[in-house]
């Protein structure tokens, strides 16, 4: 594979160089990765930037049909959007994106988008790994808008968040009066949350899922990076197309608040070091369970330990000094 031909074909906004380096970085094979991490390097100098909109939500709240209708409108009005996953695929119930295609059939043919499925690993850290440079490939092939989805379940959304410059929370509309068993912890990750499916018979319960969560949100602590009046809540249809306007509006409202102030910035350095910081740990999980000498050392002390010759936290100390 040429490296050369494919950074520059990528540059030039080339679908086919953009899935190819995907395969690339998504790649386990050592050649390939020391070739994917050079793509990187050599791109990081293009110095384009995306729009990073992570999106999160249970199995049939709309999410596909939202990021269908949602694209669609940022591609007409020019953009060039992509679109990721990020699921652990034992958290999927056999559909994936690549299933998703098929409902996503207008986005995945228009030529201003590009849709990539998951990849099937089931360790998120991987996952994780190859979604972080999947965006950075999609910004130096010049994508405006990178939407990246995430099932509401577990930990992708912690994932999703610490990839995204801002997190939508997609609820459906809720029968009673209390809230859908959202965690907190996702509450307080969600810059705009969107109840789908305020259309027809389920407007009226939409409006007051809306009701209840603008109150929620009302509740949580302040967060820095937010201006007066955010997080968010507002009723949108999908399948309608209706309110998607207005929520991209209050996307971009905020964005430009967070450029002004330093927000969005310290958001994305913020990142890069906790970015930083998972793939040494990854990195040492990984010298220990391949085979090596730091493997060996391990079993050795583990079996002094065994002897009783050695305390645990005496051989746990001996091996991390000779990492
Ligand atoms: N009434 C109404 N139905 C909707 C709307 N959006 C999605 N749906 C329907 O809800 C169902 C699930 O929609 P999807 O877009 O596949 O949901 P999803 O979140 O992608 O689901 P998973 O991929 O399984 O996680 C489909 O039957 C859609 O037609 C909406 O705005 N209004
Ligand atoms: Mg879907």
């Amino acid at each position: 594979m040429d490296m050369t031909d494919l950074a520059s074909r990528l540059a030039s906004g080339d679908r086919r160089a953009l899935a190819r380096a995907i395969t690339l970085v998504e790649s386990r094979r050592a050649d390939h990765r020391e070739a994917a991490l050079a793509l990187l390097a050599d791109l990081a100098r293009s110095g384009r930037e995306a729009l990073r909109i992570g999106l999160s939500g249970t199995p049939g709240v709309g999410k596909s049909t939202f990021i269908e209708s949602f694209g669609l409108r940022l591609t007409g009005q020019g953009l060039k959007v992509a679109v990721l996953a990020v699921d652990p695929s034992s958290a999927r119930s056999g559909g994936s994106i690549l299933g998703d295609k098929t409902r996503m059939e207008r986005l995945s043919r228009d030529p201003q988008a590009f849709i990539r499925p998951s990849p099937s690993q089931t360790h998120l850290g991987g996952v994780a790994r190859r979604t972080r440079e999947a965006v950075a490939l999609c910004e130096a092939a010049g994508f405006d808008v990178i939407l990246i989805e995430t099932v509401g379940v577990g930990q992708s959304e912690t994932v999703v968040a610490q990839l995204c410059d801002l997190f939508l929370l997609l609820l459906a509309p809720a029968g009673g009066d209390e809230l859908q068993g959202v965690k907190r912890g996702i509450m307080e990750m969600a810059d705009l949350i969107l109840v789908n499916k305020a259309d027809g018979d389920l407007k009226p319960a939409a409006l007051r899922t809306v009701a209840d969560y603008a109150g929620a949100l009302r509740l949580l602590r302040r967060r820095p990076q937010d201006p007066e009046g955010f997080p968010k809540a507002m009723p949108v249809s999908a399948l309608e197309e209706q309110g998607l306007a207005d929520a991209w509006a209050e996307m971009q409202a905020l964005v430009a608040w967070r450029r002004e102030t330093g927000h969005f910035d310290r958001r994305r350095a913020e990142q890069a070091r906790h970015w930083f910081e998972e793939e040494v740990r990854e990195g040492l999980l990984a010298v220990l369970s391949r085979p090596g000498p730091a493997r060996d050392r391990m079993a050795r002390l583990g079996a002094a330990v065994t002897r009783g010759e050695i305390t645990p936290e005496a051989a746990a100390a001996e091996l991390l000094t000779t990492l």
